[in-house]
């Protein structure tokens, strides 16, 4: 498939000569080529979106909501399609590829509901016939840039809210999506959003600076590593942009002793090995307690060896391939410092030597101590640590010392255990008798520390992501009534 950028409402081929190829990570057939883009596309981009805005913000909240809402549509009639090219570029098993193009029409249809919705608020002035509200504007032009392992779901998360706001968009997804975001890019297109409200650049550093320092771009909302998310921040700084980031993690399960261990064991593996570890709320570390380690570990390699790892395309697979060769090797060089460390392989710890494609094996080491890099480290695949917690407040002790904060789950049937652990976990997210991953759209989604700056996506917590408060006061007194001061007379 040849891909190219929209911008203003056409079709356009990135303008350098540069040419980036994604091969299916099975069989490295190709499934898609673009142009790169360089920083003209992206000013080209930003003009559009930045005329586009008046007239976007002029149109009445409810009918952008129905805009949204025909974009749910047309995308709930291409779920298959979409998925069937996820599957293809990246190599996500087509349940999870289904279940990711389900998230973003549970955010289209959300967020078409909050055009009818969008609550301000009125507060009582401290004067008499004076009347106070506050309202939400619109921001201007944002940046979304999202990574490649949720091409539509996270894309989704910052393109709706934007949008319902009244907000136009610059979207520059992974350069390993082209295709998908091709496609994606259409519903918009077919569900009938106006020309410049959402552009799409296909490009790699230069046209993810280019939107980062352009002041006309006045909020970057970007999901990827914290290294990269870092430099971001800083360079958007320099223009006081507002700027939310979703970036690394390194979730953790914790597993008490009284814990259903046939469900925990379930609930560890679907969420350390789904989407081959590269969720960034993927389980990279699991937290035991002592007593039961030894059991808890015989089910965790029992179910393990049950998985089925190959061609996302075909039905029963559970475990699909990496997106690349680096990320292969990567994992190569963690199982080795592994080994370095005297950690025990209890499980996996290659890649396959039979099998084509970026696989590797579903892993599990341990016990691995606390301060070894495979438990500090976002690894990104599909490698879980084993760690070993004297009691409950240790286990707390080892989760909280992550310089991460996504998402920790924890295993118990005490209810007591399961309050102090929600209070305790220090992770924007927390799950009691569930693994890490999963999130629902209707949620604010985000963590704490190096995972993010404070600001969240989805739920009600992206319109305070993507809006600006303004404060309204209208003094129908006739008179002049000076606020503060006039107040004592009363
Ligand atoms: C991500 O990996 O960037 O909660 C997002 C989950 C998914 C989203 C993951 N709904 O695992």
């Amino acid at each position: 498939m040849n891909c190219k950028n929209f911008i203003g409402g056409n079709w356009k081929a990135g303008s350098s000569l540069e040419v980036i190829e994604n091969m299916n990570p099975v069989n490295f057939e190709k499934v898609s080529e673009a142009n790169i883009s360089s920083a003209d596309d992206v000013l080209e981009a930003i003009q559009h979106a930045e005329a586009a805005f008046y007239k976007w913000k002029s149109i009445p909240a409810p009918n952008r909501g129905e805009i949204l809402y025909r974009i749910g549509e047309v995308l709930k009639e291409r779920k298959h399609k979409l998925a069937e090219l996820i599957t293809l570029e990246i190599g996500k098993t087509k349940v999870e590829a289904e279940g990711e193009v389900q998230e973003a029409i549970d955010m289209a249809y959300y967020m078409a509901g909050e055009g009818r919705r969008m609550f301000g608020q009125t507060i009582p002035s401290e004067l008499p016939n004076k009347w106070a509200m506050s309202v939400r504007e619109p921001v201007g032009v944002i940046g979304a840039i999202s990574a490649f392992n949720f091409p539509v779901a996270v894309p989704s998360w910052k393109i709706f809210p934007s949008l319902i706001l009244g907000n136009t968009v610059i979207w520059k997804p992974s350069l390993e999506t082209s295709a998908i975001s091709n496609e994606f890019m259409r519903c918009f297109e077919e569900g009938g959003l106006p020309p410049g409200v959402l552009n799409l650049i296909l490009g790699g550093q230069e046209a993810g600076q280019t939107i980062v320092e352009d002041p006309r771009v006045v909020h970057i909302s970007f999901t990827g590593s914290t290294e990269t998310g870092r430099k971001v921040y800083q360079q958007a700084a320099g223009h006081l942009k507002r700027v939310s980031l979703e970036l690394g993690g390194k979730n953790a399960v914790i597993v008490l002793k009284d814990a259903n261990l046939e469900l925990a064991a379930d609930g560890v593996v679907w969420a350390a090995f789904g989407t081959s570890g590269q969720r960034c709320t993927s389980a990279s570390r699991v937290i035991v307690e002592e007593e039961i380690y030894e059991a808890f570990i015989e089910k965790l390699i029992q179910k393990t060896s049950n998985l089925t790892v190959g061609d996302g395309r075909n039905d029963g697979v559970d475990v699909g391939p990496l997106i690349n060769e680096n990320a292969v090797q990567k994992m190569e060089s963690y199982i080795a410092s592994a080994k370095e460390s005297g950690s025990e392989i209890l499980h996996g710890g290659k890649r396959y030597q039979k099998k084509q494609g970026h696989f590797f094996q579903p892993t599990i080491i341990g016990p691995v101590d606390s301060e070894n890099r495979l438990v500090k480290e976002e690894i990104f695949g599909p490698i879980l640590s084993v760690i070993k917690a004297e009691d409950f407040n240790h286990a707390l002790q080892i989760n909280n010392a992550s310089r991460y904060g996504l998402s920790t789950a924890l295993f118990t049937k005490d209810v007591n255990d399961a309050f102090k652990g929600i209070r305790e976990m220090d992770t924007g997210i927390v799950y009691v008798n569930h693994g890490t991953t999963g999130a629902e759209i209707q949620l604010p989604f985000g963590g704490t520390k190096d995972t993010g700056n404070g600001l969240r996506e989805a739920g009600q917590a992206a319109l305070d992501a993507f809006s600006e408060w303004k404060s309204v006061y209208v003094d129908y007194s006739n008179q002049l009534q000076r606020a503060q001061i006039d107040t004592d007379q009363l």
